[in-house]
């Protein structure tokens, strides 16, 4: 990374972002439109556009055309692969500038922000383009007068909501299977992270994406993300966010016509180092960056700090040094290891956690409060609070910032209690030089990853999914073209 050039594209003037309707950008119908604020300093960048539910309808309507008349569905494998690896190019081709647009908006530190955004979602998109020429029909194995075909079939129109930690990587996520699968997609960015998805999605049309076959509406998620889910025309809905705006989306299936519902609804993931670990001193530095890369605001994030009672005083030192040697800052300087906050609300949210924690018995070992203010940016420093209990807010809810709860525990029994006492499953870790004891721990944990020695770092090979309040259906791997597939059953009597 280059500081020079970063510092020049982040001089450029970022231009005024509209819907992505039928090939064309186009206003909302009413002409309104969202201010973009800046994390970094709290200044207005650009605007996009304020959705109108006319504006959802109109997309949706564009996505249900193309499928229909087969523009993407109906081209060949070769021809739907050549498509999306020419986009996965030139998301790679123009990575710096899509990184940097995308952290003036977001405020992901760059370094963690280029991997994570422009680097994984060119890597999602080339996995799925490679993937959908190896997608094979089955022959079921029937009686011999009867020919049992099972097809593997595009569902139609696919809406997905998208936050705004990572929007590019999640928005591959969905948006890759789906495209290589041959459905139509309508996508919704979150209104305070919009601005790399959408150019990401311009880069689609570039490539040679169909007019129709990939539309953006930008917008409140009361207005065009409600209208998406009680559409009677999208036919899968995925989303990744809150566990609140996730019952909603089941409700609006609910009330309209029940599409397919697939959520993945972040956690509180326990990370659990036993006095056995291999190497005290790197979980300590693993830890540390497992919550507090990208302010906190990672799905996976190791949020809930288990360390065995024998070590907890010296390990709990050793991840506050680790934490305390981590810069927080502009995110746009190439050494800073936490950049800002995404917005006020979600910092002011923060800070309200860390005061009921401290109202709960719970003691701060670092951080605590906002920082750097006078940039106009929002900034928070690591924080850590020990003592937390099993039934304290702080081990129960997730914080979605840099917030660590640390708990004791004496036995492996204890730890699992603890690791499995939450609403979640989404990740964990566990840390020991024990064999069995860390496959007791994959067993025995309920989440949809867990990790051992390490945290984090999983590729586009594996499947990320929740179990319980974190959510259900996978992305990543080949399962994730699972949601985006209708079986079709043809029996043949011969
Ligand atoms: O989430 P929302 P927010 C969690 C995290 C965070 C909290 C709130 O705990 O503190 O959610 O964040 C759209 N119908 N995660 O408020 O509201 C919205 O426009 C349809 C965890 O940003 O869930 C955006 O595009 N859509 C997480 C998307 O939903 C609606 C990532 C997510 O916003 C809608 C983000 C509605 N009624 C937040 N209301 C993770 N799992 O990684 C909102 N939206």
């Amino acid at each position: 990374m280059d500081q020079a050039q970063i510092d020049s594209l982040r001089a450029l003037p970022v231009p005024q972002f509209h819907n992505l309707i039928d090939g064309k950008s186009v206003p909302a119908s009413d002409g309104a439109v969202i201010d973009i604020v800046s994390p970094i300093d709290g200044t207005v960048l650009t605007t996009t556009a304020a959705g109108t539910v006319a504006d959802m309808d109109a997309a949706i309507a564009s996505a249900r055309v193309a499928f229909e008349d087969g523009r993407w569905a109906g081209q060949s494998p070769a021809a739907r692969k050549k498509v999306l690896l020419k986009w996965a190019d030139l998301i790679e081709v123009n990575a710096l500038e899509l990184a940097v647009l995308g952290v003036r908006d977001n405020g992901t530190e760059i370094g963690m922000a280029l991997k994570a955004e422009p680097g994984s979602a060119a890597a999602t998109i080339r996995y799925y383009a490679e993937a959908l020429d190896k997608v094979y029909g089955e022959i079921a194995p029937t009686q011999n007068d009867i020919l049992g075909m099972i097809h593997k079939e595009p569902v139609g129109v696919v809406g997905a909501i998208i936050p705004w930690n990572f929007p590019m990587m999640i928005g591959a996520w969905k948006l890759g299977p789906a495209l290589a699968m041959g459905n139509s997609v309508v996508v919704k960015p979150s209104e305070t992270a919009s601005l790399s998805l959408m150019r990401m999605c311009e880069l689609a049309l570039e490539a040679g994406l169909p007019p129709g076959v990939l539309n953006a509406v930008t917008g409140e998620g009361r207005v065009v993300g409600e209208a998406m889910g009680l559409s009677m025309d999208v036919d899968v809905l995925v989303f990744t966010g809150s566990g609140a705006t996730g019952r909603r989306l089941m409700e609006y299936a609910a009330r309209s016509n029940m599409k397919r519902v697939y959520l993945e609804l972040g956690g509180k993931s326990p990370n659990m180092v036993f006095a056995d670990a291999p190497n005290l001193d790197e979980a300590a530095k693993v830890a540390a960056a497992g919550i507090f890369r990208n302010s906190g605001q990672v799905c996976v994030a190791g949020s809930r700090l288990l360390v065995e009672a024998s070590i907890h005083d010296e390990f709990v030192a050793a991840v506050v040094k680790a934490s305390a040697a981590m810069r927080v800052g502009d995110p746009l300087k190439v050494d800073t290891h936490i950049g800002a906050v995404n917005s006020e609300v979600q910092l002011n949210a923060n800070l309200g956690f860390v005061k009921t924690a401290l109202a709960e018995g719970g003691e701060i070992a670092l951080g605590g409060d906002r920082i750097l203010q006078e940039t106009g940016g929002y900034y928070m420093a690591p924080t850590i609070v020990t003592g937390v209990t099993r039934d304290a807010t702080l081990a129960q809810k997730e914080v979605f910032g840099p917030v660590l709860g640390v708990t004791p525990f004496k036995t492996e029994e204890e730890a699992i209690s603890l690791a499995n006492s939450t609403v979640y499953g989404l990740a964990g870790a566990a840390w020991t030089s024990n064999l069995s004891r860390a496959h007791r721990m994959v067993r025995c944990v309920r989440t949809g990853v867990m990790h051992i020695n390490t945290y984090g770092g999983a590729d586009g090979t594996v499947p990320l999914g929740g179990v319980g309040q974190s959510g259900n259906g996978s992305d990543k791997s080949l399962h994730a073209l699972e949601k985006y597939t209708q079986l079709k059953t043809a029996w043949i009597k011969l």
